[in-house]
């Protein structure tokens, strides 16, 4: 709370020389209420138009920051989040005026692609995210995260000195019994680490399929997904017998634009939806594009989740030299970094819908 009005004043002081701020993160540490306090900023965020006008997002009207750096400081389980804005005055900034947030662990490799962890994505929909304490994200004090934030300031003022205040809550590794450790699962039907994950979908019905199998076994606790406008439905299958294993779909008006995407719960406390090592599943998005027109790179479809491994040993290691690795570093390290990569990506309307979780490797902006 503290560190929190010392920092708004110094905004006050830097923000009045006119120059624009650079924008630092701060981390501390609230030992008795086992949360973390994550400050970024100050962002000065001019006014801009509304988004309802998908053109607009071709132009680049919200675009991500570049990657703030920090480390994780406690031994633990991240189990949940809640954002809030301000001002330079202290005054609370509306939430939505954050489009996105994602933030990257790159001590941990992903489940099913050699790409750093993205531990949490929040958008607009989402200023607040917790799992029950039986539950949590094993962490370690040295971990390197980074973060990054898309800005979409419609409130028809322009804002400066915006700080973000994230706090992340986390579960102590003393607790008793200890939490059983879930981690993020992202499962896309068409990425190119460190390149894109768009596809283009044909007139009337479609499907995108992409095939994996798992290093080590376990259980999902439950899916959200991914889709854009025309989606309509994000599964998971048995590759080797073509079973169903779970889905989600999209709520669609209309014209088929995309309204929502359901989600799936399997219970924390029960035994979830197992999944086996070594052997092949398939995430499949299936499309329905009324317009009969083909839909140049318009669509994504993901399945993300929260997944225990059986043994957290066989979690695959992160391979600093793997060049698909050095790849998606890559590609973090240029967000944000030069205005002229705002006019490189595809339609996109699909972030601001409720359930849909943002996971970093989209090219949104
Ligand atoms: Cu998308």
């Amino acid at each position: 709370m503290m560190l929190w009005s010392l920092l708004l004043g110094s905004s006050l002081a830097a923000g009045l020389g006119g120059a624009p701020p650079t924008p630092t993160v701060r981390v501390t540490i609230d030992s008795s209420r086992h949360e973390l306090t994550i400050t970024s900023g100050p962002f000065d965020l001019p006014n801009m138009a509304p988004m309802d006008d998908h053109a607009m997002m071709d132009l680049g009207m919200s675009h991500d920051t570049r990657l703030q750096r920090f480390e994780w400081p406690v031994n633990g389980w991240f189990r949940g989040f809640r954002v809030e804005l301000a001002d330079r005055h202290g005054r609370p900034v509306p939430a939505h005026v954050m489009h996105h947030m994602i933030m990257v662990n790159f001590s941990r490799r992903q489940l099913l692609y050699s790409a750093a962890e993205r531990l949490m994505g929040t958008g607009t929909e989402t200023e607040e995210v917790s799992v029950p304490k039986t539950i949590g994200v094993p962490m370690k004090p040295g971990m390197k995260l980074g973060m990054y934030i898309a800005w979409h300031n419609d409130t028809g003022q322009d804002l400066e000195g915006v700080y973000l205040k994230l706090t992340m809550l986390w579960t102590p590794k003393n607790q008793n019994p200890q939490p059983v450790n879930a981690l993020p699962i992202y499962m896309d039907v068409n990425l190119t680490v460190g390149g894109t994950n768009t596809f283009d979908v044909p007139p009337g019905k479609s499907s995108k399929a992409y095939e994996f199998t798992l290093p080590v076994g376990g259980r999902l606790l439950g899916v959200g997904g991914h889709m854009h406008d025309y989606g309509s439905s994000v599964r998971l299958e048995d590759a080797e017998t073509g079973k169903v294993l779970t889905q989600v779909k999209a709520e669609r008006d209309a014209q088929g634009k995309l309204v929502k995407v359901s989600r799936k719960l399997f219970g924390v406390s029960g035994d979830g939806l197992r999944l086996k090592a070594k052997h092949r599943y398939r995430v499949v998005g299936e499309y329905d594009n009324p317009t009969g027109e083909l839909l140049v790179k318009g669509a994504m479809a993901s399945m993300v989740g929260l997944f225990v491994p059986d043994d957290m040993k066989r979690w695959p290691a992160v391979d600093p030299r793997d060049p698909t690795y050095q790849r998606d570093l890559a590609s973090l390290e240029v967000r944000g970094a030069a205005p002229a990569s705002h006019t490189a990506h595809g339609a996109h309307d699909a972030q601001d819908v409720p359930g849909s979780p943002h996971t970093g490797h989209e090219s949104h902006e």
